[in-house]
């Protein structure tokens, strides 16, 4: 690997999320939430966990924005809670909740560091949810009303907002397969979640555009690359389109070009999961709302997709760690560039930033408690090397936020998978910076990426 420098002014910086982090203390006036009901229903999360104390972040905020800063950070990108604000999802206000982001982002802007707030990131008010979550409309309006009263209180010290972090997981997960809050495996739920997702992405967007015309916003989609496993082959190329549509262009195309891709329109019809109703969910000038312009668009990159059979030898490579991340992901940083440079072409955005990227991998604590994480630095190494040539291609990819700055609730993984550059011991709430935490640190100082393997 070649040193490459990132361009000037390059922002630097890691992520969380409020359920994953913060803990829930009883008495401060948050509202529960969809994911404390899906963590109370046995034999959701694998290791029985839930988020009441998670990293307890909600008390020992202050020691996190050390590490941050003393890692160089520019930017910390991290999400409100919308149960913390409007316990009810609706109306009345917790002022509590307010305080404690205002606590927190004074302290990040007293130590120099850009805060980057996400309205959404999956902890929707269980009060909603019983009124039918995001298969109901009204929750995109209800949505759209937080986003505001959010940007009112906050838009003094806040100038980066984006609306929503992976609507795909919210649709997909949450409502097709089941795997995360609410716990649905009903496709057209997952359809219509998705369409009041990005509707409630547009109406915040405006909301935003008239009580903060000066700041920054937009979404974040995560997005996988797909490849056919044996290129040529007619059924494994369909396959890699179907999974790009599925995937990528479901959210891709409202969002930068006011429709819904017609193949994948087609092939949602073909599944005959639509009910009597048909498209009727999608009314009216739902599309343009939808496609507001967009100060960028946030890119969460972790791995890719390879559709068709790739062969016994592929299955035995997973135990791979240099092939595999802890999750079972494929490492494929070229994924990167190659979804950087397609985007580029097809869905142009005045700036890209990757507001996630990242790797689980078991960590050990050494007998002097220190985390030595190769594979998880080399995982860095390899994607910032891919981020540095994106940036020399010309392409507008202005920023790298690395998740997770801490070890953190990895939702229906509990805390069996540790994404963190700071490493929690959670039995004490002790954080001990990794040895990818050093490295950030010295390529954040050089603003350049450099060979570690
Ligand atoms: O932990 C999650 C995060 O909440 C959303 N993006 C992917 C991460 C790793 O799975």
């Amino acid at each position: 690997m070649q040193e490459r420098s990132l361009p000037k002014n390059f922002v630097w910086g890691a992520a969380s999320s409020s359920f994953q982090i913060e803990g829930t203390i009883p008495g401060d006036g948050r509202g529960p939430s969809i994911w404390d009901d899906f963590c109370a229903q046995p034999g959701k999360i694998i290791d029985g966990s839930n988020g009441t104390l998670a990293c307890d972040h909600y008390r020992l905020f202050r020691r996190d924005v050390q590490l941050l800063a003393d890692m160089g950070a520019k930017a910390y990108r991290f999400s409100v809670a919308w149960p913390r604000i409007l316990p009810e999802g609706r109306g009345a206000s917790n002022p509590i909740g307010i305080d404690f982001y205002k606590r927190l982002i004074d302290e990040l802007l007293q130590k120099g560091i850009t805060p980057w707030v996400t309205l959404y990131h999956w902890d929707l008010p269980s009060a909603l949810e019983k009124q039918g979550g995001w298969r109901n409309r009204d929750t995109a309006y209800a949505f759209a009303d937080y986003a505001a009263y959010v940007v009112e209180q906050l838009r003094d010290r806040v100038d980066h907002w984006i609306t929503h972090n992976e609507p795909w997981c919210v649709a997909v997960l949450g409502h097709r397969t089941g795997e995360h809050a609410p716990g649905l495996k009903d496709p057209l739920a997952a359809l219509q979640s998705a369409h009041h997702v990005l509707l409630s992405h547009g109406l915040a967007m405006q909301r935003i555009r008239a009580l903060a015309p000066d700041a920054q916003a937009g979404i974040t989609l995560n997005l996988n690359p797909s490849y056919p496993a044996t290129p040529g082959k007619p059924e494994d190329e369909e396959a890699a389109v179907l999974f790009d549509g599925d995937f990528n262009r479901w959210y891709l195309d409202p969002v930068f070009r006011a429709s819904y891709p017609q193949d994948m329109i087609k092939h949602y019809e073909k599944q005959g999961i639509l009910g009597h109703q048909g498209w009727n969910f999608i009314q009216s000038g739902d599309l343009s709302t939808i496609a507001q312009p967009n100060d960028f668009l946030g890119v969460n990159f972790y791995s890719r997709g390879v559709m068709g059979d790739r062969g016994p030898a592929e299955e035995a490579a997973k135990a791979d760690p240099l092939r595999y991340t802890g999750m079972g992901w494929e490492i494929y940083p070229d994924g990167l560039q190659d979804l950087l440079v397609r985007l580029a072409k097809d869905y142009p955005a005045k700036a890209y930033y990757i507001t996630e990227n990242g790797a689980a991998y078991d960590d050990h604590l050494t007998a002097d408690r220190q985390i030595h994480d190769p594979h998880r630095l080399r995982y860095y190494a390899l994607h910032l090397d891919q981020v540095a040539q994106v940036c020399a291609r010309g392409i507008p990819l202005k920023g790298y936020f690395a998740w997770s700055i801490l070890d953190n609730f990895e939702w229906a993984f509990g805390y069996e998978k540790r994404f963190g550059l700071v490493y929690v011991d959670y039995a004490t709430q002790e954080r001990i910076p990794k040895a990818s935490y050093k490295w950030l640190k010295e390529v954040i100082a050089a603003n350049k990426v450099f060979d570690v393997l």
